[in-house]
């Protein structure tokens, strides 16, 4: 590596004198505007972390489901998986060294993870439809090749597309082709393959509205519907050729707002759901003939795949263990649904998709949603084989059970969660279970919550214990929210330092709306 290039280079993207930003939960993310260092940086990074692990690493420009404004960046480890924690750490340290600091800096992070600096580093590039993404993925470019390292930019893809070209590329094409057709060749195939039972000539087809959050999903969708012309008709909304990239629309608003983005035309009882701005968050909902809105957020999703793969193993006679990955958003009901009626047991992990993952992975099939849409299931390898052996040696309707599994397995993304695949998961289940969007519904019934946020002085002095569900600091707090909850029935509430802006997020859910406000309301008093 040629520092004193770095150096002259790094000049050109200097920092803003006295920004400090921090590798949150989904990397850094702030306004476009300052992030340009932030980019160059994290392509110098990207190389480092490339070097040491002789992996190609993955670089994603996207904020996600943030103001069209805003913009971030994220590294995908080897095998597609978030970046490690202890590099996170080394990714705040070089994002905001001061300009004569950023050769040091280099210099220490290489010396601390042991990096061979004489190994060959491979980047892989994707963005986000944002105005701002083409110019600061140039910029993560410029890191790349001043260090030294060779790159692959793809352009536009959705994150969850990037996290599939890291691990397919690191697995030796075993996983899949690391391309965009190799993507929708995977996905349509195992989609056709698992439907194929599911429809009796003279069925209509599926059919379902997108709205696309007017971001990358909707360009990325329209490439993949050529791959299935028959079975799955999709009507896409808020494809960004008017609107503005998440603006009243998209995963995140009809989830926090529960209620439909604007741009969808809703016929009662039609299935609708929605993307985020970079695709790896779905929520669906419908609107009743009364024109009541229903949400079918990410816990509903996880309990109507759960009972799917359950239902699955008992068909072919095989325990495989199966565990379901939550945080402390998962409503009340789901967690009683999925362990008191389903059997499976649950598991609560703090909030942000890496710490999902990690617990999933210890199960043969670990399911993990997040309440507000993003998840996945991983299936472990040994799991994979034997279903894999078991769909070769069986007969009939177990080998029938077991070809399926086969196919579902190929139909998630392993490496992420990923809305268009977990899209195609559930149209899939329901047509195969002939299941409405109603009577997936009515699995259960969520029990009324309420989110706020409250702005403090210094959302640090909240520290919690038990994923989240506890506060340990400031003295008193957990006592004070106790006394609350008791007040109310069926409810629980729990108060934490959001990852990704300055303020505290407060949860409260209990028999009624009003009890919910109520108790939301009390306790962001408690904490103010
Ligand atoms: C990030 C996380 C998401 C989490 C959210 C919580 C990823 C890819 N994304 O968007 O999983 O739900 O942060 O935000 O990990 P908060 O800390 O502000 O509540
Ligand atoms: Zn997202």
């Amino acid at each position: 590596m040629d520092l004193d290039a770095i150096t002259k280079h790094s000049a050109l993207h200097a920092k803003p004198s006295g920004l400090v930003l921090q590798y949150g939960t989904a990397g850094f993310r702030t306004k476009a505007e300052h992030l340009d260092h932030v980019m160059f940086r994290m392509g110098l990074l990207a190389v480092l972390r490339s070097k040491q692990t002789k992996s190609t690493i993955g670089v994603m420009v996207t904020a996600s489901h943030n103001p069209e404004e805003d913009n971030g960046v994220k590294l995908v480890d080897p095998l597609g998986e978030m970046l490690a924690p202890s590099w996170e750490e080394h990714a705040t340290c070089l994002a905001n060294a001061e300009e004569q600091d950023v050769q040091r800096v280099l210099l220490d992070i290489s010396e601390k993870a042991a990096v061979d600096l004489r190994q060959d580093a491979f980047v892989v590039i994707g963005r986000d439809t944002r105005p701002s993404s083409e110019k600061l993925s140039q910029s993560v470019i410029d890191g790349i090749t001043v260090s030294g390292g060779q790159f692959h930019d793809y352009g536009l893809l959705t994150t969850p597309q990037l996290h599939y070209m890291v691990y397919c590329r690191n697995t030796q094409g075993q996983y899949g082709q690391a391309t965009t057709e190799g993507y929708y060749q995977k996905l349509s195939k195992a989609f056709v393959e698992l439907t194929k039972q599911a429809f009796c000539s003279g069925d209509e087809c599926l059919s379902l509205k997108v709205d696309c959050a007017n971001g990358i999903g909707a360009l990325k969708l329209k490439e993949m519907k050529n791959y299935f012309s028959e079975g799955l008709s999709i009507q896409l909304f808020n494809v960004g050729t008017t609107g503005k990239l998440n603006h009243l629309c998209g995963a995140d608003f009809v989830k926090s707002h529960q209620k439909p983005p604007q741009g969808i035309e809703m016929k009662p009882n039609e299935r609708c759901c929605s993307f985020d701005g970079d695709a790896d968050r779905i929520v669906y909902y419908y609107s009743d003939a009364d024109g009541h809105f229903h949400l079918i957020d990410g816990d509903k999703i996880a309990t109507l795949i759960g009972s799917f793969l359950k239902e699955l193993l008992l068909e072919i006679g095989e325990s495989l263990n199966i565990g379901v990955v939550q945080t402390a958003y998962a409503n009340g009901s789901s967690t009683r649904y999925l362990e008191e009626v389903m059997k499976v047991p649950v598991y609560c992990t703090k909030t942000g998709v890496k710490h999902l993952h990690h617990k999933a992975q210890e199960f043969d099939i670990g399911i993990y949603f997040e309440a507000n849409g993003h998840g996945t299931v991983l299936f472990s390898k040994t799991a994979e084989m034997k279903i894999k052996r078991l769909s070769e040696e069986l007969e009939d309707k177990k080998r029938k059970a077991a070809k399926m599994l086969e196919n579902i397995i190929d139909l998630f993304n392993q490496a992420a969660g990923d809305a268009i695949s977990d899209m195609l998961v559930i149209e899939a289940i329901l047509a195969l279970k002939r299941l409405t969007v109603q009577q997936w519904d009515v699995l259960y019934t969520d029990l009324p919550n309420r989110q706020l946020k409250v702005k403090v002085a210094d959302r640090q002095v909240i520290s919690t214990t038990d994923a989240e569900r506890k506060a340990v600091t400031p003295p008193g707090l957990q006592e004070a929210i106790d006394n609350l909850v008791k007040k109310y029935k069926l409810s629980r509430a729990f108060v934490r330092p959001s990852g990704t802006e300055d303020i505290v997020r407060v949860y409260a859910e209990a028999d009624s709306q009003e009890s919910a406000d109520s108790l939301a309301h009390e306790v962001s008093v408690a904490v103010f």
